[in-house]
């Protein structure tokens, strides 16, 4: 695979919300290339995969709780740095050290109302990928125009 993939979920708040294409936009206003999207109810069983790295902090079971109280968008994108730049449109963790101008940082106050998740690092990001989508190729692979433009 030639270019980085990062998975990014809209959490329940943020579909609840009706922030859903507002924050597809931002991805595809970058630049960023849509291969992958579903709605999601995710079990409680297969959110402590997704957050089994944070098994054992006191917010873990109100966190799989609230993941688990409605569906959430699960994308891929792709493209040039997007795990690093996902994170950068997403905003820091913790909304209120969140950037205006970020997802978290325009739409957000609470820690654990956060909106949306966007994977760490490229590895993360293909076992998150492969979590939510299948291990077997899940994303589409298509060329825009904008990609062989001039
Ligand atoms: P991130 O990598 O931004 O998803 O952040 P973490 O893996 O540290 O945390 C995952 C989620 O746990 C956050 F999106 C929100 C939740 N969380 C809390 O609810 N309280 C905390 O103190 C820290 C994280």
């Amino acid at each position: 695979m030639a270019t980085e993939q990062t998975y990014i979920m809209i959490k329940p708040d943020g579909v609840q919300r009706g922030l859903t294409g507002e924050i597809i936009g931002r991805f595809e206003r970058r630049g960023y290339k849509l291969v992958a999207m579903k709605l999601v109810h995710a079990s409680q069983e297969h959110l402590e995969k997704h957050y089994a790295d944070l098994k054992g902090k006191p917010f873990f079971p109100g966190l799989v709780k609230y993941m688990a109280s409605g569906p959430v968008v699960a994308m891929v994108w792709e493209g040039k740095d997007v795990v690093k730049q996902g994170r950068a449109l997403l905003g820091a963790t913790n909304p209120l050290a969140s950037a205006p101008g970020t997802i978290r940082g325009d739409f957000a106050i609470d820690v654990g109302r956060n909106i949306c998740h966007g994977s760490d690092a490229v590895e993360s990001a293909k076992k998150e990928i492969a979590l939510w989508f299948g291990e077997q190729n899940p994303t589409i692979n298509y060329t825009r125009a904008v990609d062989t433009w001039v």
